[in-house]
């Protein structure tokens, strides 16, 4: 049986960081659905960041796109985060937004582009000495449309170039997650298209390179918590954007489309004592909220992989070892299983209220006013960014 005052107590310390951009106007590329009461500007997504810390508890930092968090003083901005009970977490980098980046950003035939585009994350990494943040997270949209369009392994060498440039200019306690996608926009050739394209890059650059994990970044029915189970044993797992999909990139609430998937992606996690914040992995989430309110939609997801830790918690890992070692094929599953169907949301009630907090953050949420003041407060409110 796992232990109880153990399990609460993990679930105590656990962190996630949320996105900026998930809490501006979003959409598809068919339509942006405005909603009244978004944040009209940097402060007021951290302000609202700072809502969801405050009924979830777990959720201390909040992620910036660069770009679309640009302020003159970004130590007065983290100072505003600290007055709000946040931190700055990640700073995320943005070179596909630009006319110039058409044919790819750091991966371009034209070297001008990739000047700029590496000078961009340069930039990003003098964000972090003012903000403090440890993390830049790189996602590049680069690749190419058409078979012969541009040279597959030219490209690599470009990215190399750019990611070296940008390590080397790290300072000691920062590092670079790199992200992967398989596609989207290019459509035929992603440049880093998946985790081992990114974990080789990593390898080649040095020890502050990690792995991000978009968990809507990979083909149907890629086993993801076999990734996780890898990187995490060969130390190259940085961070996870989390959220969920029933096709392609949908960036969906984390848990809704596949809980199962990631209780097993937790249950690896929780398998290599990979929890605790001094483990420095970074629990993001990378969602869009593009039809129903933003802040409970955050609120709800930060809950759903809660209640996904809390159960991976509780699988039985010493029987779960002896059916494995004994090759009982179906006690091992059931008691994986078991974990996995107990009804966890009544522990965590107990978690939160032990915290002081209230047992049902979205029902608080709700009733505590916010969303009506800030629809009040808040009149044109911007789009992130994008529709993705
Ligand atoms: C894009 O598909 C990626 O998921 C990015 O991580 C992210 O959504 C974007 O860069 C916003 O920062
Ligand atoms: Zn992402
Ligand atoms: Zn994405």
């Amino acid at each position: 049986m796992a232990d109880l005052a153990a399990v609460k107590r993990t679930l105590t310390e656990q962190r996630i960081e949320t996105p900026s951009w998930a809490y501006g106007n979003s959409g598809t590329r068919f339509k942006v659905f405005t909603q009244p009461g978004v944040p009209r500007n940097p402060e007021e997504k951290i302000a609202d960041a700072a809502a969801v810390h405050r009924f979830t508890g777990v959720a201390p930092t909040v992620a910036l796109h660069i770009p679309w968090d640009k302020v003159d003083d970004y130590a007065a901005l983290t100072r505003y985060a600290a007055d709000l009970g946040v931190g700055i977490g990640a700073i995320n980098t943005n070179v596909f937004q630009d006319d110039d980046y058409k044919l790819g950003s750091v991966t371009n035939p034209d070297p001008g582009v990739r000047r700029k585009a590496t000078d961009h994350l340069l930039e990003a990494i003098e964000i972090m000495d003012q903000t403090g943040s440890q993390d830049l997270k790189l996602w590049f949209s680069d690749g190419i449309n058409y078979p012969g369009q541009d040279d597959l392994r030219t490209r690599q060498d470009r990215l190399a170039t750019a990611l070296r440039e940008t390590y080397d200019r790290l300072g000691p306690d920062q590092r670079i997650l790199l992200e992967y996608k398989l596609f989207e926009p290019a459509f035929y050739a992603t440049d880093i298209p998946d985790w081992g394209t990114s974990y080789a890059h990593c390898i080649e650059l040095g020890e502050r390179a990690t792995v991000c994990i978009d968990t809507g970044h990979h083909a149907p029915g890629t086993n993801i918590e076999f990734i996780v189970a890898f990187l995490l044993r060969q130390g190259r797992l940085g961070a996870f954007d989390f959220n969920s999909r029933f096709y392609a990139d949908d960036d969906l609430m984390v848990g809704a489309a596949d809980p199962f998937q990631l209780f097993r992606i937790m249950y690896e996690i929780v398998r290599a004592d990979a929890l605790s914040p001094s483990q420095n992995i970074a629990f993001m989430l990378d969602q869009c909220h593009n039809i129903e309110r933003k802040i409970p939609a955050i609120i709800r997801s930060v809950m759903n992989v809660q209640e996904a830790t809390a159960k991976a918690l509780l699988v039985d890992r010493d029987a779960l070892f002896a059916a494995q070692r004994s090759g009982d094929v179906l006690e091992a599953n059931a008691v994986f299983m078991d974990a996995y169907n107990t009804d966890v949301r009544p522990l965590l009630a107990e978690v939160r209220a032990d915290a002081g907090l209230d047992p049902d953050p979205v029902a608080a949420y709700k009733r505590s006013g916010y969303d009506e003041k800030i629809i009040a407060d808040r009149v044109g409110g911007n789009q992130a960014g994008w529709g993705a």
